[in-house]
């Protein structure tokens, strides 16, 4: 019986697992090939566009200079869809408030449901006026976009593509 309980939680990790490796993986500090400036504004990011080469390890420097939070966010759009729901769930919960992340609320209920401590190494949520870093190694040239999955700015065009050559 505790075998199959524990076949059944690996299930959904092997399958993020697997998505993650397509888009490739958090990348190596002393491997760094290029830094990308990114700058999120409400709603969009600059540029609109990353180019980037298979294998290449890039340091994205990503600046909040919107009033509102953004994320920032490399995965498939088939990924951005699924997370999506977690965004909208942390609202509903009062973590992600317009303009500011409630850490301490976050971290409280982050104890039940892991989903609510936004933590992904493909992805980081800014407050107005921060700034962080993600480096991240490319391994595919499938189609994937950088985004933000917080409710309404990927549909209003919170999304750069990022192409592979
Ligand atoms: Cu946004």
């Amino acid at each position: 019986m505790k075998k199959i309980t524990f076949l059944f939680l690996l299930i959904p990790f092997i399958s993020f697992a697997g998505e993650m490796k397509t888009i490739g993986q958090k990348g190596d500090p002393s491997e760094v090939d290029r830094v990308i400036i990114v700058k999120m504004y409400d709603n969009y990011f600059e540029p609109k566009e990353i180019h980037i080469k298979k294998n290449e390890t890039i340091r994205f420097i990503i600046n909040n200079y919107g009033e509102l939070v953004h994320e920032f966010n490399i995965a498939t759009k088939e990924m951005h869809l699924k997370h999506q729901p977690e965004m909208m769930k942390m609202i509903e919960k009062g973590i992600l408030q317009p303009n500011k992340i409630d850490k301490k609320k976050m971290m409280e209920l982050a104890k039940k449901d892991h989903s609510l401590s936004h933590s992904h190494a493909n992805s980081v949520l800014l407050e107005p006026s921060k700034s962080a870093e993600l480096i991240w190694k490319f391994s595919s040239d499938i189609d994937i976009e950088a985004a933000c999955n917080v409710p309404g700015h990927y549909e209003s065009g919170m999304v750069s593509k990022i192409n592979s050559i």
